[in-house]
Parts: structure tokens; C-alpha cells; sequence
């Protein structure tokens, strides 16, 4: 195969966004696919957009996806966009109005290079082949190659690179085939399996390892290798959504045996799609959920959870949480309405609500507490080591005209208080800062990371976006 376009594809604009889940906040992120490259996280997500904004799409109620962007990050805080990598518009074999670049994966070759693996319809429109692109560096410019994977018919590539020294490329429901070390060929000594879709059967190049498995619906599987194991990873349909399942093998092809749940079917959102890597010796289960579409579960974000194993190996069951992971600067917009824990009082909501603009929806939520004594727990602050903070700011709507007291304390509920708004007379729908308070010694500042407590501790009907250490 050789390449037949050279793109300068790589956008220009490299844009800063926020912490929490969702991780990244000013567009749809779905299929995160997360890898380690040069001591950074690289996440490459499928891209969703409302199908009612491609005038050329029919479907309007489907997955509507038509390029891809790469984001990166070094503490899993701070993303930032590189920009467009691939479009429809510039697959070679690829359908340039199906839009339907789904779930993609990217990793490093022998020879250094970043091979990007992406589902897409072909020109013909018989099902989904899968593509390669190929770049120097991992945010690009990627190079589409002119024809797709032969022998591979599906969606949802992931690329395991096995300590044997082998890459095997997982696709669909769990098929699995050894790549040449080119990357873009199906090595020749792979088995050969047969295979069911509905009724029909046919021979495929590779295994499916999960047959035989609990496997209903299965798709996007992710395979990596831990500790002399090797782990299929994979959402199917346990009762009526996705939830993410695995299976354990010694060996890449299998056999596999089924382990259980990493994540249960949520409320919402019918699909979730993930990957699992280790940064900095720590382990971290990346996925997807509908939090800025709550009407249309095909719209949806990345968002990142830590994950452990136990001592046999096996994964511990992972619950998805709005706080995520990372480390927040006290300097920072601290946004609440991403809690760790809260009273039963505290509502979230999107701060523009009831405005018909459903993109307004990526300018965030706040936390609306109802109520004295209303609390949110916000965990891992970094007040950094200096005594340099002065003032504290806070956004917030204030919807009746009492007098209001917030008071942040940081460690517990009753721990030192660092930050305390106060007014008795006050515009609705403020934003404004209060003074820092220290308790103890009044000329010092928290030092280090704390878990930070913000409580309605006079007034009602609060709604704060953000707090913040000045
Ligand atoms: O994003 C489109 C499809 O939905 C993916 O390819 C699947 O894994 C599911 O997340």
C-alpha cells in the first residue's frame, strides 16, 4: 500500500480546555481512545455533531461524525485540542458524506511512526472498512493510506502491541487478527474462524475471541496487557444499555475467560466505548456519557476515572463520577457542580437551562443549593506552597434577596475555613469575590493538595458556577 495524499490536515488552532468530566467541554468527544506517547496522554475520541447541523445527512435521529480531532494532556487536567487530524472528505476510499468516522485508535509503529486506525463507510456501500492514517508525530499531520485493512470488515479498531512482540488489531464484536509490521496488513500465518452475522456465516481472517462469551451487542473492544495478562475489554448489552465487561487470557488471541463488570449500564446513553492505560503508574478507565446532550445519548463526552486491580488481577468495578480525576489549582475556576460528594439539597443544572441554544450547554452547569446548610465536596486543590492567596472569587446567581453567607472550609466540613462570602444586599445573578479568611494562622495560606467544602450557611436558592483563590 502506499500513500496517495499528503494533508496538511494538523489544525493551526491549539485551544486550552477544562478539568473534570466531561473532560473536554466545547464540542462532542465520544470512542476516547487514550494512549501514552512521549510522556503525555494523547485521547483520540470519534467526534460527534448534531445531525441536524449536516444539511447533506438524512438521519437525523443517528451518530452523525465526520472528522476527528487529537487532544493531549500532561496531568489529565489541562487538554489541549490539536485540532482537525482527518475528514470524511479526504478518505480515499471512504464515503465523504456517510459520516460515520467512528470509534478510532492510534499507536506507534517499529519504525516510530503513529499508525491512526478509524471505521469509516467505504465508497461502495457495502458495511465499514477500517483505515489507516500515518504520521510522524502523534498530533499529526496524518497521511490516510488509499485502501483499507484487507480482510477486515467492521468498526472499532483497537491495535493490543503484545510483549511477543506481535500487534494484533481487535475489531467488532471482538475479532482479533495479527498485523504485519507494517501495521496495515493482516499478518499471513492469522487462523481463519468462522463467523455469524444474523444468519449468515463466513470465514474471517483471525479469531473471534469472544465467542462463547457473555457478548450481546458487543462492540468497541479494547485489549491491552498487564502483569503477564492479557485483557479483552469490551461494553455489551447486559439488560437494556452497554455496560463494559472483560474477559482474562495468557495469551493475545485467546482463549479468553469471562471476569465480570468494570462498569454497570448507566441511566442514560445507550452506548459507552473506552480505553484503559497507565500514566504515571497509575491505571485510569477513560469512557464515554451523554452530560452535555441529555435528549440525544448520541452526542456524547470523554470523560476519566481511575481504575485498580486487585491482587489475583482482576479489575475492581469502576462507578462514574462528575468529579473525575486531576489535581484543580486554587487559582483555577473551581466548578462544584463537578462534586465529589454533595447534600441532598444541591441540585446540578445547566446555567443556561432554559435557553433553546442547546450549544450554550458547553458553557456548563452550576450547583443550585436550596437550602441552609446545603454542602458540596470538591476533592484535590492545589493551594500550592506560597502564601500568596488574597482573595477569594465565587460566580454565582443569588434568586431571592436574603442575606447570604458561603463559607469554604478545606479537609472536612468543620476544617479550617479558607474562603467566606458574605452580603446582606446583593443583585441577583452577582459575580463577585468575598476575602479570604485563614483560621488559625491568619498570614497563612493551605499548603499542598486539600479536598475543599463549600456550604450555604445562611440564605436560599443559591446557584454557584464557580469558586475560585485569587
Ligand atoms: O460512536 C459510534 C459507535 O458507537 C462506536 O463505534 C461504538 O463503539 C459506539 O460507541
Amino acid at each position: 500500500m502506499k500513500h496517495i495524499l499528503t494533508m496538511g490536515l494538523a489544525a493551526l488552532l491549539v485551544q486550552g480546555v477544562s478539568a473534570q468530566n466531561p473532560i473536554i467541554r466545547d464540542q462532542f468527544s465520544a470512542d476516547p481512545t487514550a494512549r501514552v506517547f512521549n510522556g503525555k496522554v494523547y485521547l483520540f475520541p470519534s467526534h460527534d455533531i448534531s445531525p441536524l447541523s449536516a444539511y447533506d445527512y438524512p438521519r437525523k435521529d443517528w451518530f452523525c461524525m465526520n472528522d476527528y480531532h487529537v487532544f493531549s494532556s500532561e496531568n489529565l487536567t489541562d487538554w489541549t485540542d490539536h485540532g482537525v487530524i482527518l475528514d470524511q472528505k479526504n478518505v480515499p476510499w471512504g464515503n465523504p458524506t456517510a459520516y460515520s468516522m467512528w470509534a478510532p485508535d492510534c499507536v506507534q509503529g517499529k519504525d516510530g511512526k503513529y499508525y491512526f486506525y478509524y471505521p469509516n463507510a467505504s465508497k461502495q456501500g457495502r458495511g465499514f472498512g477500517i483505515g489507516v492514517a500515518v504520521a510522524d508525530k502523534p498530533e499529526g499531520p496524518y497521511k490516510p493510506f488509499e485502501k483499507p485493512i484487507e480482510g477486515v470488515n467492521g468498526i472499532d479498531p483497537c491495535v493490543l502491541q503484545a510483549s511477543d512482540g506481535n500487534n494484533y488489531l481487535f475489531w467488532g464484536a471482538g475479532n482479533c487478527a495479527k498485523l504485519k509490521d507494517n501495521m496495515v496488513e493482516l499478518a499471513d500465518d492469522n487462523p481463519k474462524d468462522t463467523v455469524k452475522w444474523g444468519p449468515r456465516e463466513f470465514v474471517m481472517t483471525g479469531v473471534n475471541c469472544l465467542k462463547g462469551l457473555p457478548s450481546r451487542q458487543a462492540e468497541g473492544p479494547f485489549a491491552f496487557e498487564y502483569n503477564g495478562n492479557y485483557y479483552l475489554t469490551y461494553p455489551y448489552v447486559v439488560k437494556d444499555r452497554e455496560a463494559l465487561g472483560y474477559a482474562m487470557s495468557k495469551n493475545p488471541m485467546g482463549p479468553y475467560e469471562y471476569k465480570g463488570l468494570i462498569m454497570e449500564e448507566r441511566d442514560d446513553c445507550w452506548t459507552n466505548h473506552h480505553s484503559i492505560v497507565n500514566f504515571k503508574g497509575q491505571w485510569y478507565l477513560f469512557y464515554h456519557y451523554n452530560y452535555y446532550s441529555p435528549n440525544f445519548d448520541k452526542n456524547r463526552s470523554a470523560c476519566i476515572e481511575k481504575l485498580e486491580f486487585n491482587p489475583d488481577g482482576t479489575i475492581k468495578p469502576v462507578t462514574m463520577t462528575l468529579r473525575g480525576v486531576g489535581i484543580t489549582k486554587a487559582t483555577d475556576k473551581i466548578q462544584i457542580d463537578r462534586y465529589s460528594k454533595i447534600s441532598d439539597g444541591v441540585k446540578v443544572d445547566f446555567v443556561y437551562a432554559n435557553d433553546p441554544d442547546t450549544t450554550k450547554r458547553f458553557e456548563g452547569w452550576e450547583a443550585i443549593f436550596s437550602k441552609k446548610g446545603d454542602w458540596v465536596e470538591y476533592d484535590d486543590v492545589d493551594f500550592g506552597q506560597n502564601d500568596n492567596l488574597a482573595s477569594f472569587a465565587i460566580k454565582a446567581k443569588f434568586n431571592t434577596a436574603k442575606k447570604t453567607i458561603v463559607r469554604v472550609h478545606v479537609d472536612s466540613q468543620t476544617g479550617p475555613v479558607v474562603g467566606e462570602f458574605s452580603t446582606v444586599k446583593f443583585p441577583v445573578g452577582i459575580e463577585t469575590s468575598g476575602s479570604l479568611k485563614i483560621t488559625g494562622t491568619k498570614t497563612k495560606n493551605p499548603k499542598g493538595v486539600h479536598n475543599v467544602f463549600v456550604e450555604l450557611v445562611e440564605g436560599e436558592d443559591v446557584a454557584i458556577d464557580w469558586i475560585s483563590f485569587e
